[in-house]
């Protein structure tokens, strides 16, 4: 495999897809080895058909706000590859949303959603729609409309969308009942429902707590657990606090928040109400963490700035892609950090990653890390599909259960000579060759 040429060629034919080119070059780096031991996978030209998303739809979404005023939004689905079953991925709302961001963001999914175990693809869609300061009937509009013509992509065997950032239970909600609308059918075609209409127990809790149970695998290599450990959290959304959770309940402590207008520091642990602040705070739909400050004085409000200064053992990144640079790796280093496990969807730059590597932090990639969220969409599509519900503990043992088999798979295929597991390669091998065997075994499609 020429990586090198695979890779001139795809920035020729996407220029500027900065974010889809990082997550290429990321992958095709790991399974290069790979790839060259197993000739049958460039006759049969699978890095050619993986890397480019099987088709996506691009529409407009016309809403009209409170005041009667009409606005533009635009509308993407990219349905990467569904070799393993249907495309499942997330959607985001977000004013930064742009075809690379969601191909990115599809193409990860590919690989991340093969980790889990379950029979899903890869796909992920959005809207450069901004959720924040709108009022709950704008939102509703927008959904609505969005739906409109997302509808006749999506099916519960063909695309299973759910929530991403700006898109939580409200979305999904508006979204949902469109979609019985135009069909007449209520089936599980949406993941993160509400959980009187199909959605599933501990959806809302899975990412943030799947990326803990794999964090707490990490840790046990080297002989160590939560208990007693100080954690550096960014976000303040969904992973976030799920996270936050998980990590109080094994006994660590959780000190720091983030928002795009800064961070929060908290030296006395985010723990109990304040953990259930961060929902309000969401909620409130601002853009901002600083009203934490005013809530809990003992907090310390640190404007423009990224949480990666402050000394800690593990660092959970929740917020978005590359809020993590070389400069934050060397301060969490230097400063005492040897676990870092990426809640969110690659958020640490290739050149902060080869710090940690340097350094032989324990560090697990998103696609392996936040897998608990998509794993347990599969679980909500599982029982939709059987038409009951399990209960808190039987869907919280599966995801816990998944996570430590994605741990091992990664263990499995990342060890390196000196001992030292990494985790990129473990997850990307992993996930690559499960999806290459199935797109040899289902021809040239
Ligand atoms: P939420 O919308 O609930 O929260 C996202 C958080 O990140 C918020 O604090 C948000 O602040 C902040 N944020 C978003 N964009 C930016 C930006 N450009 N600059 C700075 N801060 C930003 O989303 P989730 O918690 O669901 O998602 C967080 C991450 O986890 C994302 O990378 C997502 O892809 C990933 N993920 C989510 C899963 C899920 O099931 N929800 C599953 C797996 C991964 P604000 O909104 O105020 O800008
Ligand atoms: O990035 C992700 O894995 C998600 N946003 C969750 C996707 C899903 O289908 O539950």
């Amino acid at each position: 495999m020429d990586l090198e040429k695979i890779m001139n060629d795809l920035v020729k034919k996407h220029p500027g897809e900065v974010e889809y080119l990082q997550a290429v070059r990321e992958v095709l780096e790991s399974i290069e080895e790979v790839v060259n031991e197993n000739p049958h996978f460039e006759s049969a030209g699978i890095i050619d058909r993986l890397i480019e998303p099987d088709r996506v739809l691009t529409f407009k979404v016309p809403w009209m706000d409170d005041n009667g005023k009409v606005h533009v939004n635009l509308g993407y689905r990219v349905q990467f590859n569904n070799a393993l079953g249907p495309y499942k991925g997330g959607l985001r709302f977000h004013p930064s949303v742009n075809l690379s961001i969601l191909k990115f963001l599809g193409f990860e999914q590919i690989f991340k959603n093969s980790l889990t175990t379950l029979p899903i693809g890869g796909g992920k869609g959005g809207s450069d729609f901004n959720p924040k300061g709108k009022s709950d009937n704008e939102i509703m509009r927008f959904c609505q409309s969005f739906m409109l013509e997302l509808w006749k992509i999506i099916g519960p065997e063909m695309d299973v969308p759910a929530g991403d950032i700006g898109v939580g239970g409200k979305e999904i909600g508006y979204l949902y009942g469109m979609y019985k609308k135009l069909t007449h059918e209520h089936h599980g075609v949406l993941t993160g429902k509400g959980l009187n209409w199909g959605g599933s127990l501990i959806r809302p809790e899975a990412t943030g707590f799947g990326a803990v149970y794999f964090a707490k695998e990490m840790l046990a290599t080297k002989g160590e657990t939560f208990e007693g450990k100080t954690v550096c959290l960014s976000g303040f959304g969904n992973v976030a606090w799920g996270a936050a959770m998980k990590v109080n309940e094994l006994g660590g402590k959780v000190v720091t928040l983030s928002g795009p207008d800064g961070y929060i520091h908290d030296p006395e642990g985010i723990s109990g109400d304040k953990i259930e602040y961060m929902l309000e705070l969401r909620a409130s739909n601002q853009d901002i963490v600083q009203p934490y400050v005013y809530e809990f004085p003992e907090a310390k409000f640190i404007p423009g700035k990224h949480p990666w200064e402050v000394n800690c053992d593990v660092a959970i990144p929740c917020a978005t892609q590359n809020e993590l640079n070389e400069e934050d790796a060397r301060h969490l280093v230097n400063n005492g950090c040897h676990c870092v496990a990426e809640g969110a969807n690659m958020p640490s730059t290739p050149e902060a990653i080869e710090i940690f590597h340097d350094n032989k932090v324990l560090f697990g990639p998103g696609k392996a890390v936040n897998a608990g969220g998509v794993a347990t969409s599969g679980l909500e599509m599982s029982q939709n599909a059987m038409k009951l519900n399990w209960l808190r503990d039987e869907v919280d043992s599966r995801l816990h259960q998944i996570m430590i088999s994605i741990h091992n798979t990664c263990v499995k295929h990342g060890t390196e000579e000196d001992g030292y597991i990494n985790y990129v390669k473990g997850a990307n091998i992993a996930g690559f060759l499960k999806v290459a065997n199935a797109m040899l075994d289902q021809g040239l499609v």
